[in-house]
């Protein structure tokens, strides 16, 4: 456990102080969702500097482990370890882009003030994992289990067309509930919601006009080890 704020500030409240004045819903012990937290401006912002992060490291196509199917998303990373997956090497982090070798450019600073807001966990992010959805594409159920360190929260940054999220419990069998996101919404997992599974199941084509291509962007801030 390495937070500057106790346990149950985190349960009750998400990072306690910096976001008792925000719109913050509750989904489940350890995991809120923050409805429109990046405003339209914030998010032409951002997407600015991820259009310069996907120049720089271009994306790429993730395999499964094993059988080197191909990930129906696109994905590429910012910060000093990015998530990568390919048929021999499985899943992992790396400090390097698997095509280009190049080091990941850096995490842009909007991203890391609302990590340090809405996670209050001390050690900024280690990861920055770009998630490009085209419609139709999709993310089945799976637990984020690549890093050492459960005890760090997860956060999500939604960008273009809304998405239908699946969150289920500590098990695949358990139940599992839809929840719609939309682009300027953040999503923390922390504590018991650490190791849910989840997924993305459908994106909703025509939702919103902020990405001229259309489809999705997610962005997952993770600390690793
Ligand atoms: C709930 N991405 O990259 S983000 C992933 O929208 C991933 O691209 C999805 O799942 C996306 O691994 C969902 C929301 C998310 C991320 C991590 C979680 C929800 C989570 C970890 C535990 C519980
Ligand atoms: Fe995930």
């Amino acid at each position: 456990m390495q937070r500057d704020y106790g346990h149950e500030a985190f349960v009750q409240g998400c990072g306690g102080k910096g976001t008792t004045d925000l719109n913050k819903k509750r989904l489940n012990a350890g995991c809120f969702l923050f409805p429109q937290f990046f405003g339209a401006a914030a998010q032409q912002l951002i997407l600015e500097e991820i259009r310069a992060v996907i120049e720089e490291a271009p994306f790429f196509t993730p395999r499964m482990p094993r059988t080197g199917k191909p990930f129906s998303v696109a994905m590429t990373n910012c910060g000093p370890l990015g998530w990568v997956s390919d048929k021999d090497g499985g899943y992992r982090y790396e400090s390097v882009h698997p095509e280009t070798g190049r080091a990941w450019p850096p995490i842009p600073s909007p991203l890391h003030d609302a990590w340090a807001r809405l996670t209050g966990f001390a050690q900024p992010p280690q990861a920055c994992l770009v998630n490009y959805y085209s419609r139709g594409a999709k993310l089945g159920l799976h637990r984020d289990e690549d890093e050492k360190d459960f005890s760090a929260p997860i956060m999500s940054v939604s960008l273009g067309d809304s998405a239908i999220f699946k969150l289920g419990g500590l098990k695949r069998r358990d139940p599992v509930e839809s929840i719609e996101l939309h682009t300027g919404d953040v999503l923390i997992m922390g504590d018991e919601s650490r190791l849910r599974y989840h997924g993305i199941s459908r994106v909703l084509a025509g939702t919103s006009s902020l990405l001229d291509e259309g489809g999705r962007i997610n962005l997952t801030l993770r600390y690793v080890e």
